[in-house]
């Protein structure tokens, strides 16, 4: 007599169109990957940049860094150099968020970041400090959300890609594995080490894959060297770009629908009908 699984498996017949054991990846992304983002709300990016890429966006970080940002999203710094706008658009950049987002993928917001060395920041706080007549003190823990729904699969990822590498000492991202699935706890302290934080570590060029709602937190950068890096938040079209209002910096657009789609110049549809669903809604089920 059969299994009750297996009469389960015969009255349940599987759409071979949908999932399959041959899907290993979904548009060049493993489906591991994509499955650690789900459960874990993280998964590491070995090697996200590499090559001209990389050493192009390295030359230009300093002076994109001086352009004054018109908002907390730095459309300007970003968008207005070709250099930063290659790192965007790399295919490697792109591929988790268009598996996950299909041709709906749209870039939210976007932002440069910048580990000082140790003792330029430390000089920056004493000249704040005397300006406000207050101490700035630096919490060793800034835990955040970048978009708060609590589920596995996501709207928003946030990738973050260290040009320079980032590890021990230099405060890389950590994460709280898992929380993306839950509520924070009443009382969880914002700005202190969390019992199940699990610190990344970064060569140059790699980057991480975040679950927008995943609890995360940079750390203080404790040397003598720079940490540069690009932080890219990529969701469905139809989440509100924040800085939508911004003029584009010249030059920052161009002919191409896949590209004016990606910057939101140009929406993918007339509505929110999805004619041909995504097969990451049901893989690593
Ligand atoms: O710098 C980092 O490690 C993470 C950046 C971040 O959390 C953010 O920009 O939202």
């Amino acid at each position: 007599m059969a299994s009750d699984s297996a009469a389960m498996s015969d009255a349940v017949p599987r759409r071979p169109d949908l999932v399959g054991p041959t899907i290993r990846s979904v548009r060049g992304v493993d489906v591991a990957t994509l499955d650690r983002l789900r459960t874990e709300g993280y998964a590491e990016l070995p090697g996200l940049l590499a090559g001209p890429v990389l050493e192009r966006a390295l030359g230009t970080f300093d002076r994109a860094w001086r352009t004054a940002p018109a908002t907390a999203t730095h459309r300007f710094r970003i968008l207005g150099h070709p250099e930063l706008r290659d790192v965007v658009v790399d295919p490697r950049v792109l591929a988790a968020p268009r598996a996950l987002f299909g041709e709906q993928a749209q870039l939210i917001e976007y932002h440069l970041i910048l580990r000082e060395p140790a003792a330029a920041a430390a000089d920056r706080r004493r000249r704040v400090v005397s300006r406000r007549g207050k101490a700035w003190p630096v919490p060793p823990r800034d835990w955040h959300r970048d978009f708060s729904l609590l589920t596995p699969d996501p709207l928003m990822v946030t990738i973050v890609v260290f040009l320079d590498g980032c590890t021990g000492d230099m405060g890389p991202t950590r994460v709280v594995p898992g929380s993306h699935l839950r509520p924070s706890p009443a009382g969880l302290d914002l700005e202190e080490p969390h019992p199940d934080e699990v610190e990344l570590s970064f060569r140059p060029g790699d980057g991480v894959l975040l679950h927008s709602s995943v609890l995360h937190s940079r750390g203080e950068n404790r040397t003598a060297r720079s940490g540069r890096g690009l932080v890219m938040y990529f969701g469905y079209w139809w989440i509100k770009q924040v800085d939508a209002a911004l003029p584009l910096p010249p030059g920052a657009t161009d002919d191409d629908p896949a590209y004016r789609r990606l910057i939101g110049e140009e929406m993918p549809g007339a509505d929110v009908h999805i004619f041909r669903p995504l097969v990451t809604t049901v893989v690593g089920r």
